[in-house]
């Protein structure tokens, strides 16, 4: 061989070493047209709700059922905070004075659910506490529905809507724990 040759094929040989191996036939999995986000809402009385609540998450997509019940009670926080602000707003507006007594009172019943019952139910939840988390998340749930109640008889209440949405909102979380104590 002439060293020409020999270095033609030393040459060739190094180009077959770098190249890439042959592309193999591999797929992702297809993303499910029943994800679990989807089987997972299936399961609560607020499909909608659960779906535009879990979706509206960065990482809900890869989570699993817990991570999933994460979220959402993370999102009634979310929306028990929201109500809060909307409540303290309104006393800091002109408003109908019959509205100035339940809406402190609301204030009240919501300060500590916002400060104090959701976030201990969410740490209870990460933590695999499921029963502890009911009991807040569902206390949660409780004291919307008696700000509620106390503009009975008041001709209506502004906080009817959000108070609706805290409670179910909470009966979503509630139902994907459920599914989480009955995988235990
Ligand atoms: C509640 O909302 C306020 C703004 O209205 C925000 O500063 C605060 O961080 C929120 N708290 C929680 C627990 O989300
Ligand atoms: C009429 C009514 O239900 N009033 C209640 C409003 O909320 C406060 C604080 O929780 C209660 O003490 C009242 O009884």
């Amino acid at each position: 061989m002439t060293a020409l040759v020999r270095f033609l094929l030393l040459l060739l040989l190094a180009l077959v070493a770098t190249l890439p191996p042959p592309a193999q036939t591999f797929e992702f999995p297809a993303r499910g047209i029943d994800d679990l986000i989807e089987q997972t809402c299936r399961l609560t009385p607020f499909y909608d709700l659960c779906i535009s609540s879990l979706r509206s998450h960065p990482r809900s997509g890869a989570a699993d059922v817990r991570g999933l019940a994460l979220i959402m009670a993370g999102s009634v926080l979310a929306t028990a905070n929201s109500t809060l602000g909307r409540i303290q707003e309104m006393l800091g507006q002109p408003h109908d004075p019959e509205w100035e007594r339940p809406l402190a009172d609301c204030a009240e019943l919501y300060i500590p659910v916002v400060k104090y019952t959701l976030p201990q139910a969410i740490d209870a939840l990460g933590k695999g506490q499921l029963g502890f988390a009911v009991y807040g998340l569902s206390d949660a749930g409780k004291e919307a529905e008696a700000c509620e109640k106390n503009f009975s008889g008041q001709g209506g209440s502004p906080v009817t809507e959000v108070n609706q949405l805290v409670r179910n909102s909470v009966e979503v979380a509630l139902a994907i724990i459920k599914i989480l104590q009955k995988s235990f």
